[in-house]
């Protein structure tokens, strides 16, 4: 079906997208002459929706009012999720790094050694195969903004047409070292002391929708919000400001912002946009971070449910139904087979792909897309189901108390449903079989690679 030709036209509280479909149907034939091939839809003659990656670092679920947050406000975000599909059991890995290695690649740590920030930035394009790479095959434009960190080398070197990175996380004014440059497309330019890096980075991601709209457009939106060091934003009071509370209120208006110009484009209809955060809100954030009063278990950088728990809302207006929450287990390395499948590329067979596509789940026509997630960091690993946690070393846990608490189920006090459980989360990790891949060689904090913790991997 061509969501472009046959989408009805939908309202997005208060974001209308007025519809001019004849218009963009006649945009996609124009581009198939010019192009002379249908190849650049991936095989297919239906122009595939262009996709757009929001991935907000560190921003765990008890930072986002759609999740409950008792004390951060996200109104545009929450939006978002009314105009499509909210997962409340969405996990990855609990570091930026490893976490952002399961996106791009859709596979597990053990086997591309993405164990730890170290090891994230000895990937090798040889090796491993980003989904960008995949996209641009299939005739997208491919445009990555913001941080790049822990990946090595340039996005160009990863399948990406364009790009804005800065160096390390978090990075908002010149002030900060880190911050006193960046690079586009391989010429490094100096952030001026009246640049504001996340309105830089919109202003960026506008600019590429732009000038690509008459053909399908992938965008990894990194954004910089809301990793420390935190600092004012534009919006902030003069005195005494909530660092926190500025942040996300700035990130979620420049989502907003982001969804108006969509709209204006004309471009709702035909774009799967993906709000996510990375890993679990920061440890000095965490214990703010409450819902219904209650902090989460653990947090970023820990095995807990508050390390691997993130938000993710999809919103697809057409295609996904608005509104919706989804209680299923989500998998970061599910979005490479499901951008692959959207845009008609068949998965590689030279090597294991974890991941599992979501477009039936989103088309309705499948219930649910997988029944646990894996989560690794170092040499700790677990597999979650909706109710159950098996880790590496044979720890059952009952998650009825997820995310705020998790209570260890020791065999003896094994009931017939635990018991059960343990057998079918075992029979799990035996078949990945995580010990038999890459095994991590660092101190297991899952920063550093065969060195002590005074390194700078940054987080
Ligand atoms: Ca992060």
């Amino acid at each position: 079906m061509d969501v472009l030709s046959t989408a009805p036209c939908v309202q997005i509280r208060g974001l209308t997208e007025i519809g001019s479909t004849s218009m963009r149907s006649l945009s996609a034939v124009f581009w198939l002459l010019l192009t002379g091939s249908a190849v650049v839809w991936g095989g297919s003659p239906d122009r595939p929706p262009n996709l757009i990656f929001i991935l907000a670092d560190d921003l765990g679920v008890g930072n986002v009012g759609c999740y409950g947050s008792d004390r951060y406000r996200t109104p545009q975000i929450d939006r978002l999720a009314q105009s499509g599909l909210r997962y409340t059991r969405a996990y990855t890995a609990p570091l930026c790094g490893p976490s952002r290695a399961l996106i791009m690649t859709g596979r597990y740590a053990f086997r591309t050694g993405a164990t730890n920030q170290d090891r994230v930035g000895q990937l090798k394009p040889a090796a491993e195969t980003m989904l960008s790479v995949y996209l641009r095959q299939a005739g997208y434009r491919t445009g990555a903004f913001g941080k790049w960190s822990q990946f090595p080398l340039q996005p160009s070197d990863w399948g990406f047409d364009e790009y804005l990175r800065f160096s390390g996380s978090g990075v908002y004014r010149n002030t900060d070292a880190k911050g006193e440059s960046y690079v586009v497309n391989g010429e490094s330019r100096r952030l001026t002391a009246d640049q504001y890096m996340p309105d830089l980075l919109h202003e960026r991601v506008v600019d590429f929708i732009r000038r690509h709209r008459e053909q399908p457009f992938f965008v990894y939106y990194s954004l910089s919000s809301v990793h420390g060091e935190l600092l004012p934003t534009p919006d902030s009071p003069a005195v005494e400001p909530d660092l926190m509370a500025d942040n996300i209120s700035y990130m979620d208006k420049l989502i907003g912002k982001l969804l108006s110009e969509l709209g204006q484009q004309n471009l709702l209809q035909s774009t799967l946009i993906v709000f996510m955060g990375d890993n679990g809100t920061g440890k000095g954030q965490a214990d703010e971070a409450t819902i219904g009063g209650r902090r989460l278990a653990g947090q970023k950088g820990t095995m807990q449910e508050g390390g691997a728990l993130v938000p993710l809302i999809v919103s697809w207006p057409g295609v996904i139904a608005g509104g919706g929450v989804s209680d299923g287990v989500m998998d970061s390395t599910d979005f490479l087979p499901t951008f692959c499948e959207l845009a008609g590329v068949t998965l590689p067979s030279d090597r294991v792909i974890d991941g599992r596509s979501l477009v039936a789940e989103w088309r309705g026509t499948q219930a649910q897309h997988r029944k646990w997630a894996f989560v690794q960091l170092a040499r700790n690993w677990y597999v979650r189901e909706a109710q159950w946690k098996l880790n590496q070393a044979g720890e059952l846990f009952d998650m009825g108390g997820a995310p705020f608490a998790e209570s260890l189920v020791p065999q003896s006090a094994d009931t017939p449903d635990s018991r059960e459980a343990r057998q079918r989360l075992q029979a799990v990790l035996d078949g990945l079989n995580p010990a038999g891949g890459i095994l991590d060689d660092g101190d297991g904090s899952g920063r550093h690679a065969g060195r002590k913790k005074e390194g700078n991997s940054g987080d």
